[in-house]
């Protein structure tokens, strides 16, 4: 009923031949008259009525006979219009916080033929606040948080309600703040929502979260009124203003003899009651006694302090208990919140040393004992370890890996039992295990042993390289042909010389010691003649300086060769070239260079017993010719190997034999039928003539049996049948022929031919 006044009776005459005006309330009505049209007013109703129908307001038209018809939002179901009164009735409970205003039209027309008497008008009905809204907090409950010992009058948060009732209306959404629950620390702006602290002395370690309730009421200064709560928990965020406190006035510690360098062997607990962020324990040792053995880590996690070793510890030793004060104090507190009373704390940490069974030591980390090569029995020196325990225990020595050649006596001696190569393997590194005999752990400890074989000087020198030298047959005196060198598998030492000599002095070339471990050899007596050598042997001495010096002989093989005028070489006899072909090269060659001359020596003694019958003129056994001749085959010494065959025998048939004429034998004996070949003919027609020969000879054993008759032993009860026996003294053939085919068949034409005997001899 209060709410009327707010009716005013407003009429507005508008250009419009309608006149307007708003107006009435059920309970105080105006009539105003306009001179025609309708008569209808701006309509206005309180919100939430509940008993229906509650009239709202009337409309007015002069016309008569006119039937009021309402159209618009909700008419006919919210409003309705007594079509003759033209009196507006609410049907439905409004709500002006959904719906405030509702537009409707007006219509009169006529009860009969339903035309419209009056131009529609649209109206509007204006729902009228009534406080049915509490303020409401956007959340139930608010989660904040200050630091602790924050000062007073600190800002903790601020909440806000909001109220939807209309806030034209009389304080209807008017809202004041007030904690009904918690104020002694907290106070709150009743305007803005704004809560702070009451007191400066708020302790999270006392007491950590606080629940106020706020309450938020409108209708200020009115009975009623309509309120809500909401509920605050205020969270004191921790600040450093704790010191760490130890947990025990004394720590002991028992830590056996062989805890390592580093290891942790105790903690000592503190406590801060402080959040784990804002605990940061500092321990020192009050006297700094031990600080060389012993320093404090405080574990970043837990705080607490982690005693580690920093030195070895030794029961057997000094110091087998220690005693010392340890303190814990916060450098990073915040001094102004912290109680002053506690600023440090102190404990005594005392470590016991226990015994153990350690593992025997050796005096040395490593042994180094060098001993001579080629020694046997010797020995080259002792470890040792002990027993670092009180019982001290005896120690037994074995060697890892286990050798024959090397062992470990029981008093830890090194013995080197067979005679070791210095130029095989210079060392031998060896591990040495100690044990402790008769501890029940059965520890071990170990110690390489590095053996070092010395040298000895037991390797001569040698050539450097397997030299080939050459040299032209007319090559002038002093001319240096080759320098050579020379290496010896012995340890190289400062001071170590090689000298070279040469071993003969009947040389056509001087060795020269350069005296700087080479040597030239250099030609003597120039311009060499091809016809008289080939080769020449030239033994060379080196020697080095070692204790005791060794020497070695090697000999160089120079070959002469053919040169052009500008002392090129443009022919070299190839024992050089022989030299480097590949030893089955060698082998094929040397078997048909033999078959050949086998052919060759058989042609020819056939002829010459034909010719004689002088058996004993070789002044030896002829099997003993055949054995030296098969020796040849298998050995392959080639033709310069004049050792493998007896080159006297053959010799010795030129020397102690006159050499006759071929002449024809008178007497009437098989082959004497057969024409012989001419002084001047050569080997092959020879060959042929005698195969031919034996081709037409029932009785004469085949040419092609070589090994029948190379096989036939002097034991033989059978007469021999060898035609070396029965070869002649003599023959008319001119061997000069062998040095015109070439090199191959040289030592036959040097046997035979005539010029060269002398010279063969040498
Ligand atoms: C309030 O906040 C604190 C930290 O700020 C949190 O630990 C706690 O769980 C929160 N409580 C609620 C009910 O959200
Ligand atoms: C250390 O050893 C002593 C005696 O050997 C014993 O009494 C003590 O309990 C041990 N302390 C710890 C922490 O093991
Ligand atoms: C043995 O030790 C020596 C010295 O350390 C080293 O020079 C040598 O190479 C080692 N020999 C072997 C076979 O390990
Ligand atoms: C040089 O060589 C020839 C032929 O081999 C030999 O007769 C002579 O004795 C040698 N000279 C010297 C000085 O050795
Ligand atoms: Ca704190
Ligand atoms: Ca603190």
């Amino acid at each position: 009923m209060k709410l009327l006044w707010l009716h005013l009776l407003v009429c507005i005459f508008g250009s419009a031949p309608l006149a307007l005006c708003t107006v009435e309330n059920p309970w105080q009505e105006r009539h105003h008259r306009v001179k025609r049209g309708w008569i209808w007013k701006e309509m206005a109703t309180p919100e939430g009525q509940t008993r229906f129908p509650f009239r709202i307001g009337t409309l007015r038209s002069d016309k008569p006979n006119g039937k009021y018809v309402l159209q618009g939002e909700f008419a006919d179901t919210y409003f309705k219009v007594d079509e003759v009164s033209g009196d507006v009735h609410g049907w439905e409970t409004l709500d002006r916080e959904k719906k405030s205003t509702y537009n409707l039209t007006a219509l009169l027309v006529d009860k009969t033929t339903m035309k419209t008497l009056e131009p529609p008008e649209t109206f509007i009905i204006r729902v009228i606040d009534i406080n049915d809204n509490a303020p409401i907090f956007k959340q139930e409950s608010y989660n904040v948080s200050v630091p602790e010992m924050s000062k007073h009058g600190t800002l903790v948060t601020v909440i806000n309600a909001e109220d939807a009732d209309d806030p034209t209306m009389s304080g209807n959404a008017i809202v004041k703040y007030t904690i009904i629950h918690g104020q002694e620390k907290f106070y709150i702006n009743e305007d803005t929502g704004q809560i702070y602290t009451a007191v400066s002395n708020l302790d999270r370690e006392e007491q950590a979260n606080y629940e106020i309730i706020v309450q938020a009421k409108d209708s200020p200064g009115q009975n009623g009124g309509l309120s809500s709560t909401a509920t605050v928990t205020i969270h004191l965020k921790d600040i450093n203003d704790n010191f760490p406190m130890f947990t025990e006035n004394q720590f002991t510690f028992n830590v056996s003899e062989d805890r390592r360098v580093g290891d942790v062997i105790g903690k000592l607990l503190v406590i801060d009651i402080d959040e784990p962020q804002n605990r940061n324990t500092k321990y020192s040792f009050l006297k700094q006694m031990y600080e060389e053995w012993f320093h404090i880590k405080p574990n970043q996690e837990t705080n607490e302090g982690l005693l580690i070793l920093k030195k070895p510890l030794n029961f057997e030793g000094d110091h087998n208990k220690f005693k010392m004060t340890v303190d814990a104090t916060d450098y990073s507190i915040n001094v102004g919140a912290a109680r002053p009373d506690k600023r440090k704390s102190l404990t005594e940490v005392v470590v016991n040393v226990l015994d153990v069974d350690e593992p025997p030591e050796f005096t040395q980390p490593y042994y180094l004992f060098p001993f001579k090569e080629n020694k046997k029995d010797i020995f080259p020196g002792t470890v040792s370890a002990k027993d670092p325990d009180k019982e001290k225990r005896s120690v037994k020595y074995s060697l890892k890996p286990e050798r024959d050649d090397v062992i470990i006596t029981k008093e830890g001696t090194i013995h080197i039992k067979k005679p070791f190569d210095r130029e095989e393997s210079a060392w031998l590194n060896l591990t040495v295990i100690a044990e402790e005999i008769g501890s029940p752990t059965n520890k071990a400890s170990s110690a390489v042993v590095y053996l070092q074989v010395q040298d000895e000087n037991d390797n001569a020198p040698e050539l450097t390289y397997p030299y080939v030298p050459r040299v032209c047959e007319n090559v002038a005196n002093e001319h240096v042909i080759l320098n050579i060198s020379a290496t010896d598998k012995d340890e190289p030492f400062p001071g170590m010389k090689f000298t070279f000599s040469s071993a003969g002095h009947e040389n056509n070339f001087t060795v020269q010691d350069n005296r700087d471990n080479t040597a030239s050899i250099k030609v003597k007596n120039g311009v060499f003649d091809p016809n008289e050598a080939k080769f020449y042997y030239l033994p060379i001495i080196i020697a080095d300086n070692g204790k005791p010096p060794l020497t070695s002989t090697n000999t160089l093989t120079i070959t002469v060769c053919k040169c052009n005028e500008k002392g090129e070489f443009t022919y070299c006899e190839e024992a050089g070239k022989l030299a480097a072909v590949s030893a089955s090269t060698i082998v094929i060659v040397l078997v048909s260079i033999l078959l050949i001359l086998l052919a060759v020596i058989l042609a020819v003694l056939f002829i010459r017993r034909m010719q004689t019958k002088s058996p004993l003129i070789l002044g030896k056994n002829p099997a003993e010719i055949h054995e030296q001749l098969v020796t040849y085959d298998e050995e392959g010494g080639g033709e310069m190997d004049t050792n493998s065959y007896d080159v006297s025998v053959l010799n010795s048939v030129r020397r102690n034999v006159v050499m006759p004429r071929y002449e024809v034998d008178p007497g009437p004996t098989l082959y004497a039928q057969v024409q012989k070949p001419s002084r001047t003919g050569d080997m092959f027609s020879v060959i042929e003539a005698k195969k031919d020969e034996a081709d037409n000879d029932g009785e004469e054993l085949p040419y092609d049996t070589l090994h029948i008759f190379g096989y036939e032993g002097s034991e033989s009860n059978v007469e021999s049948l060898s035609s070396l026996e029965s070869g002649s003294s003599d023959s008319e053939i001119d061997y000069d022929v062998l040095n015109e085919w070439g090199p191959r068949f040289k030592m036959l034409a040097d046997m035979y031919g005539l010029e060269h005997l002398e010279e063969f001899a040498y």
